[in-house]
């Protein structure tokens, strides 16, 4: 039996947390001869709830899952772990501006980077999902120095997978035949699904879907208010298909990517394509199981070049309304 990997959920008393936790003592993160010791972190009020997640946990008997720890304590809670994956944040309530959101969570999250800097194992990596995620990722990073920037994420392979699907319904073929649709830039309204490089069943997705106008006025907006479709549907935000999309980015992280293929995750821009060096700017992505690198060469037209500029300057924005917690 391999050593177990110690794993940190923040949030993990949340919607999100209820969901990925489960997935993860499963194995079906990192596979199934890897056991798991689960560090769950929460603030003092969720203890409770936290508590009976533990026990749930626990019901569930699982053969990979060697142990729990569940705390407020962020040095606790971050002790030798060798994965953080960073879920709790302050959700936005009526009335908060963006910027109210940015500091409140801000805040969060240089803690959480110096409690990660302090107490984490060598190798640990980092994945955040608390939202506004690229930029709650930057604040962590810039807190934790002494962690190579190439540990750091922040999610978008939900926006991935949403636009996966709904190429794959427009062509009535499987999900399974779209590849290669990345996600540019910041985990909002702004991210730029490139439909231009997507693949259905080995050809370009637009001479799979003949129909230019489909993919500007439905496909991209689709995919762009997704979120905000499920808010109102089900009067609560995404969370089975939030911690799914957890699991399928640290699988993709610490796999091999299968031979001409990508996937999509927020990673510290170190210039490609132009992006502005140092923001959490979602690229297409490519991992060796240990290491991974962005895709070059991509082909970037007009229409997707102006995309990519607007949703990098929103990270931009938002990082010098951060400036004082870098
Ligand atoms: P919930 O409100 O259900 O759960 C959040 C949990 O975080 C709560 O239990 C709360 O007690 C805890 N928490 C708050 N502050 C904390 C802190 N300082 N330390 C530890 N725990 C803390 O939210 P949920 O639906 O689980 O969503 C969690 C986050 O994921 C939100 O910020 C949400 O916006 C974000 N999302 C990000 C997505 C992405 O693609 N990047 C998609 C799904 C989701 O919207």
């Amino acid at each position: 039996m391999k050593t177990p990997i110690r794993v940190a959920v923040t949030g993990a008393a949340g919607q999100i947390g209820y969901s990925l936790l489960f997935r993860i003592a499963s194995g079906a993160m990192f596979g199934p001869e890897q056991p798991v010791i689960l560090h769950l972190i929460e603030i003092e009020p969720a203890l409770p709830a936290l508590n009976g997640v533990v026990m749930e946990l626990q019901d569930c008997a699982f053969p990979l899952l060697k142990g729990i720890v569940a705390t407020a304590d962020l040095n606790a809670g971050f002790k030798d772990v060798n994965w953080a994956l960073l879920v709790g944040s302050v959700p936005r309530k009526q009335g908060m501006e963006r910027k109210d959101l940015l500091s409140i969570n801000g805040k969060i999250f240089t803690g959480q980077g110096k409690a990660i800097a302090a107490n984490a194992a060598k190798d640990v990596r980092i994945f955040v999902v608390g939202n506004p995620c690229n930029t709650n990722c930057l604040i962590a990073m810039n807190n934790a120095k002494s962690i190579p920037s190439d540990r750091w994420f922040a999610m978008t392979m939900l926006d991935q997978n949403r636009a996966v699907t709904q190429l794959a319904m427009k062509a009535g073929v499987d999900t399974t035949e779209v590849k290669n649709l990345a996600i540019w830039g910041n985990h909002s309204s702004t991210m730029y699904p490139d439909y231009f490089n997507a693949k259905i069943g080995g050809k370009p997705a637009t001479e799979v879907i003949k129909h230019e106008i489909w993919f500007k006025d439905t496909f991209i907006p689709t995919v762009q208010q997704r979120g905000a479709a499920i808010i109102k549907a089900r009067g609560l935000s995404s969370a089975a298909s939030a911690a799914n999309a957890v699991v399928d980015t640290v699988r993709n992280l610490v796999n091999p990517t299968p031979a001409g293929t990508c996937f999509s995750v927020g990673v510290c821009s170190d210039g490609s394509y132009g992006i502005e060096k140092g923001l959490i700017y979602s690229f297409p992505i490519v991992s060796d199981g240990k290491n991974w690198k962005i895709v070059q060469g991509v082909e970037i037209n007009e229409f997707s070049r102006e995309k990519m500029t607007a949703t990098e300057n929103e990270l931009k924005e938002e990082k010098a309304m951060v400036a004082e917690l870098l």
